[in-house]
């Protein structure tokens, strides 16, 4: 389904960037509720890419204007291609253009990377950035007569990159006409995964009255055995309501209430959100309901929605990571949004699959790398209490000229978008700026502390860090992360074969971290690529049993460090996925413990039984035993 952009060959059209830093507006999930309609267009859509020599003949010939197949052929689409054209035709349930007290939204989950969207020929959205839903009320397009019900929806997207975009990118033309054809130019990046372009999660429809809760801010925190529940609610299509908020337990009993735009709930003998494995009825979840009636010009009107919530604190001392206030060790993977055929597609079944497959390894965390990702899955979170640290697209961020001021604008706006989106979600107790950032720099040091602080200030409840790999020397953004998120590959990319060198060098590399910063640590990476039924003792590289070899020589640092101020170790990485092609790489990155279709590798039977040891150590105070924790065998 997914394909990557086909930049070579032509030049890049107009490329209209210019997205305000302020957002408007909150980005609630579009959940329905009984004031509330969903209609998702998941499904085929027309497709064209445009092939013309200048890439630009799709806004030349005005292609919104009219249905895509009355401008040249189209194709059936259920993903997408580079820089290309979508549409799709909508009939609307009549009572959605027909009752003007109802608004309607259009929602798209994610577009990569930058997105022009018509509503029947009527240009109505643009947005810059993969990853992150965007949404524009289309009321006033759809309401506007007896045969408005047909609606059709155009989406351009270009997915190329730039040195001001997230991630960063550059065009690269190839001037020597003896070997290549006039004009020809790749498109050069700076990651280590599939660039994979289009529409990549659903685009939707919903509905709210006009009147409308926009947004929705709650944060937790524990006094004595009473938690609290911070909320805020922000309203809008009128000045004239009422706001009630209810929160009810697991068992649907209210246990706290309150009314207007902000208040502080207690719930005594509160129930808290554990992490997996750390307690025996971990990830425990509240419903935050909240009713709005209004005065509209119409007449009275109400709206409702629900919120999960989770009560828990999170905190950093110099060597701890607390949750609740107790110590939590990150035993978890980095993962990735790949798979074959869908490619970064949104798939149920995948995310079922992986969650069933995190907790027969006995993950209790992951981080988001290098994008955040679908809202579907940090809900699963949420319910199964897999500790997320959230990461931007801020990867990438390899040359000089990346850390510019505009590039710093773009990305404090993408932390904003991140924040907006996931900001209410329990299972998310840190955010993450940047991965592997060139931050030795000067110029990244400073471009590193105002992202930082932008996050903070978006939000002050959460510790916030990026992931590095320089020297801890020379890296001049580590001064300004809570967690110091540390990822290195040794005898891998360094003294590759030389497993025996490896408890020496990832012994000086934490004493080096935490003397010079004083700092709780994450190994946010380490790993080895093993090609799924390579074998061969003594261990060589790209098999099985180097792999795992590799990883048993970190565990044993680990395990003298974690009782210090090692605070957790994510492998790189969960399965297999796609890469740009490289001498470097076979058919994608093979460091997964699980393949590209998520069956084990030796290693994923190693790290099992090293994370339900590591999970009976530091359980408080309840035991579980792993038969008890799936009914089903994660294979499945
Ligand atoms: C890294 C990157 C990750 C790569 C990985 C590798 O340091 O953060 O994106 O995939 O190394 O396998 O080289």
């Amino acid at each position: 389904m997914a394909r990557r952009t086909a930049v070579a060959w032509a030049a890049l059209g107009p490329l209209l960037w210019g997205c305000a830093l302020a957002l408007q507006g909150g980005m609630l999930y579009p959940r329905e509720t009984p004031s509330r309609e969903r209609k998702e267009l998941d499904g085929l859509w027309c497709f064209r890419a445009d092939f013309s020599h200048n890439r630009r003949r799709g806004f030349e010939e005005q292609w919104y204007r009219r249905p895509l197949r009355e401008s040249g052929p189209t194709l059936d689409m259920p993903d997408f291609v580079g820089w290309v054209w979508y549409e799709r035709e909508v009939i609307l349930p009549e009572r959605w253009t027909q009752d003007l007290s109802t608004r309607v939204v259009l929602r798209i989950g994610s577009a990569h990377a930058y997105a022009i969207v018509w509503v029947n020929g009527v240009d109505t959205l643009e947005h810059e950035g993969g990853y992150l839903p965007f949404e524009a009320d289309i009321s006033n397009l759809v309401q506007v007569g007896p045969l408005s019900s047909q609606l059709r929806i155009t989406i351009a997207i270009n997915n190329t990159l730039t040195p001001t975009t997230l991630p960063p990118g550059t065009i690269q033309y190839k001037n020597d006409t003896s070997n290549y054809p006039k004009g020809y130019f790749v498109q050069n990046i700076y990651f280590d995964f599939f660039n994979y372009a289009g529409l990549q999660r659903s685009v939707l429809l919903y509905t709210t009255p006009t009147a409308y809760i926009d947004d929705i801010t709650v944060t937790t925190g524990v006094e004595h055995d009473s938690g609290l529940v911070n909320y805020q609610i922000s309203v809008k299509g009128s000045n004239l309501f009422e706001l009630e908020v209810r929160l009810l337990d697991a068992e649907n009993k209210l246990v706290a209430n309150g009314t207007g735009t902000q208040g502080q709930l207690k719930v005594p003998g509160a129930r808290l959100w554990w992490p997996y494995l750390m307690h025996k009825r971990p990830a425990y979840l509240y419903s935050l309901e909240v009713r709005l009636t209004a005065q509209t010009s119409l007449g009275p009107v109400s709206d409702f929605y629900t919120l999960p919530v989770g009560i828990r604190t999170v905190n950093v001392t110099k060597s701890q990571f607390l949750i609740n206030g107790k110590p939590f060790y990150f035993h978890g993977v980095n993962k990735h949004e790949d798979a074959d055929i869908r490619g970064k597609g949104f798939d149920w079944p995948l995310l079922v699959k992986d969650f069933n497959l995190l907790r027969w390894l006995g993950a209790n965390a992951f981080r988001t790398s290098h994008y955040p990702y679908a809202e579907e899955v940090l809900q699963m979170c949420d319910r199964y209490g897999i500790v997320v640290i959230d990461e931007c697209p801020g990867v990438g961020l390899a040359l000089p000229q990346f850390f510019n001021n505009v590039s710093l604008q773009n990305h404090m706006r993408v932390m904003e978008e991140v924040v907006r989106r996931d900001k209410n979600h329990p299972a998310i107790v840190m955010w993450s700026v940047a991965n592997e950032p060139a931050s030795h720099l000067e110029s990244a040091g400073y471009y590193l502390k105002m992202a930082i602080a932008h996050t903070k200030a978006l939000d002050p409840s959460r510790p916030v860090t990026f992931v590095t790999r320089s020297n801890y020397a020379a890296d001049k953004g580590a001064p300004y992360v809570d967690v110091m998120c540390v990822n290195s590959y040794y005898s891998w990319y360094n003294d590759f074969g030389h497993l025996e060198l490896i408890q020496r060098q990832l012994t000086t590399q934490f004493e080096s971290w935490y003397k010079t910063y004083q700092k709780p640590i994450i190994q946010s990476e380490y790993g080895a690529e093993a090609i799924v039924g390579f074998h061969q003792d003594p261990p060589l590289m790209f098999t099985e049993e180097y792999q795992k070899s590799l990883l048993e020589q970190y565990h044993v640092v680990l395990d003298q460090k974690r009782r210090k101020y090692v605070v957790g170790e994510l492998i790189w990485n969960f399965a297999d996925f796609m890469t740009e092609q490289s001498p470097l790489r076979v058919l994608g990155n093979k460091k997964g413990v699980f393949t590209r279709q998520r069956q084990p590798k030796s290693a994923a039977f190693l790290l099992r039984e090293r994370y339900w040891k590591i999970a009976n150590e530091t359980r408080y105070p309840y035991s579980i035993a792993k038969s008890q924790c799936l009914e089903n065998s994660p294979f499945i």
